[in-house]
């Protein structure tokens, strides 16, 4: 499948460290009813023999709901899982080695956490990069926040879909809007709310996404 990741503006991290296996239908149906853009799922703890069997369980779900599936760290699961792309880091392998291991047509998304990552990646050519984390988050405990200060000149200076990351919630997306942010990530935000398809439609309403 084709997708135009420019139009794309929420997305949503299905994470293993805030949801149980056995919600894993649940919660990702609650999240593409609310309407997140992309869906990606992020294991790290788990074995890729699990990761496969959930990413196998999730495909369908996303497919009818147009939705493109992204793997964490795994490319090699893409290829096999029916996958739409793989999300890598900057510890991890390289983008190209990411993209010839998910298969042709497959989307790549690399982490940034720097202005400067952020402008060093257009020569790598992932389809997107993520920016942050903006403010510190338990998701991702060890890095330090970069706060929002250099969003608009990454706007100005990658060509790429730009989805801001990090500790962002219902509540701080006008802040991060009004800093230049297009696209946002959101994890805990999500996982965590009471209801997660009224979330994601008030944070879908907020960041400017088409309507459905
Ligand atoms: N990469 C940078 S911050 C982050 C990742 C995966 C975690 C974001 O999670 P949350 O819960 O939305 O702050
Ligand atoms: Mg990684």
């Amino acid at each position: 499948m084709n997708f135009d990741l420019h139009k794309f503006r929420l997305y949503g991290i299905l994470d293993m460290g805030y949801v149980a296996p056995v919600d894993v239908p649940r919660i990702a149906t609650e999240m593409l009813d609310g309407g997140v853009e992309i869906l990606q799922l992020r294991a790290k703890r788990l074995l890729p023999a699990d990761i496969l069997q959930l990413a196998r369980l999730l495909v369908p779900l996303c497919r009818s709901a147009g939705v493109p599936l992204i793997l964490n760290d795994h490319p090699a699961l893409v290829a096999e899982s029916g996958a739409d792309g793989v999300h890598v880091g900057q510890d991890d392998m390289s983008v190209q080695e990411a993209r010839s291991l998910a298969g042709h047509g497959k989307i790549v998304g690399l982490s940034t956490h720097s202005l400067h990552q952020a402008t060093s990646a257009v020569g790598e050519k992932p389809d997107y990069i993520g920016f942050g984390p903006l403010f510190s988050t338990p998701t991702k405990p060890d890095y330090v926040a970069i706060g929002t200060s250099d969003i608009l000149e990454a706007h100005k200076l990658v060509p790429l879909p730009i989805y801001c990351i990090g500790g962002i919630k219902l509540e701080n997306l006008p802040s991060i809007i009004g800093a230049g942010a297009q696209r946002t990530v959101i994890v805990s935000g999500i996982l965590q709310a009471e209801n997660i398809a009224d979330y994601c439609r008030a944070c879908r309403l907020a960041i400017g996404a088409a309507s459905e």
